[in-house]
């Protein structure tokens, strides 16, 4: 219990490759950096491997494994149930850890369909007036320089939105033999670059600007229809193929990119692409209002650029803030100003509110409805990227 005298919740993580593991990583990290009141225990992790998942525990930090999550479920012990599983199976184990009355934090798309995310919603819901908390994992919400652009924006400081542009750019697919993964198939994963991190983009500028999409209009591709077949399905984005593997089918789309209209009345431009030759993990995003702007790119995350319009135009221009100081969200609880915060941290951010919500007993966000707004979006993008880019409007 590390000295702590919070009661303690007992957590049980389905799943262990690239999310999992990160998701381990929050869980062991968020009560030795914050001060939490409950103490998350890693009790049991679940998988079907009897043999990788005992590995995945050891190395992790679980305390026991299950070998399913309906046995991971039925634990007295779990009071909480972490899904890192592929979206396929998101709705069916969050759904039945909710009418069991665990906490569910799960990981992003909500669903792979909107059928499923509503069931998920409807359940979070019942649950909820149980006091039983639910969270999607829309982790760089909690990067500390997006919450300081949201606070600008609620500030007032860049006055109507008039623009949001959002790129979300990797570039792991771009060499044609790069291995098949779950993510390249529709059934596991329901969409691919629209869903995997299109869906990241459409909730940051939706939690950043805190207007929603209204409309879309979009277009969809997928480059390379059929790559070698991995020896294994683990590790990140699957293991490398040997020269002779055989070749499987891209069910889903490698690149989405779409026009929005904003509820505030702004336009908006957005691309997710796993193509964009020498972009690791670039989530950039500019907001132009009338008043100013915002701009940042992931891969220089304790960056925000900020500019304030009504400054005497002679000197006025983007302002670089190193978002370290101890009155930034989440980070005085690390380093001294100016050492910097990764990848992970965003997820034991996730950790520490979730953990704080269910102790307050309130509903954390985001929620499974803001999750299901999001599916909403992605499943019109899709829809009129099959009809010629016609416009989409959203209710
Ligand atoms: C996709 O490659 C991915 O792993 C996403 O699934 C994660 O949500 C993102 O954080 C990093 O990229």
């Amino acid at each position: 219990m590390d000295g702590t005298t919070a009661a303690p919740l007992g957590v049980g993580m389905v799943g262990y490759a690239f999310m999992g593991a990160a998701h381990s990583q929050a869980w062991r990290t968020a009560p030795r950096f914050f001060d939490l009141p409950l103490h998350p225990e890693m009790r049991v992790l679940g998988g079907r491997d009897a043999v990788a998942v005992k590995a995945a525990a050891d190395r992790l930090g679980w305390r026991d494994t299950a070998s399913s999550w309906q046995e991971l479920m039925a634990r007295d012990d779990v009071d909480l149930v972490d899904i890192c599983t592929p979206g396929r199976t998101h709705a069916e184990i969050a759904v039945a850890a909710l009418e069991a009355g665990k906490h569910v934090l799960c990981e992003k798309p909500l669903a792979n369909t909107i059928e499923e995310a509503e069931a998920m919603v409807a359940a979070a819901e019942a649950a909820a007036a149980r006091g039983v908390r639910s969270m999607v994992g829309y982790t760089y919400r909690r990067v500390p320089a997006v919450q300081l652009a949201r606070q600008l924006v609620a500030d007032g400081r860049i006055g109507s939105v008039r623009h949001v542009r959002v790129q979300y750019l990797q570039d792991w697919l771009a060499d044609p033999e790069a291995p098949l993964s779950w993510r390249l198939d529709k059934q596991q994963a329901g969409s691919g670059a629209l869903g995997d991190i299109g869906s990241h983009a459409v909730d940051l500028a939706q939690f950043i600007t805190g207007e929603r999409l209204t409309g879309v209009s979009g277009l969809m591709e997928t480059f390379v229809h059929e790559r070698p077949v991995a020896a294994e399905f683990a590790g990140l984005h699957g293991s490398a193929a040997g020269p002779d593997a055989a070749r499987g089918p891209v069910t889903v789309d490698d690149a989405a990119v779409f026009l929005a209209r904003l509820s505030g009345g702004g336009l908006g431009v957005f691309e997710a692409t796993r193509f964009a030759t020498g972009r690791k993990n670039a989530i950039r995003l500019e907001v132009n209002g009338d008043r100013g702007s915002l701009s940042f790119d992931f891969e220089d995350m304790n960056v925000l650029h900020f500019h304030d319009a009504t400054e005497d135009a002679a000197v006025a221009g983007f302002r670089r803030i190193v978002v370290t100081e101890p009155q930034h969200a989440y980070v005085g609880h690390w380093w001294p100003a100016g050492h910097g915060l990764g990848y992970e941290h965003a997820f034991t951010h996730q950790v520490v509110d979730l953990v704080g919500a269910i102790a307050a007993g309130q509903d954390p966000s985001p929620s499974f409805a803001e999750g299901l707004a999001v599916q909403r979006v992605l499943d019109a993008v899709e829809r009129s990227a099959a009809d010629g880019s016609r416009w989409v409007a959203l209710g």
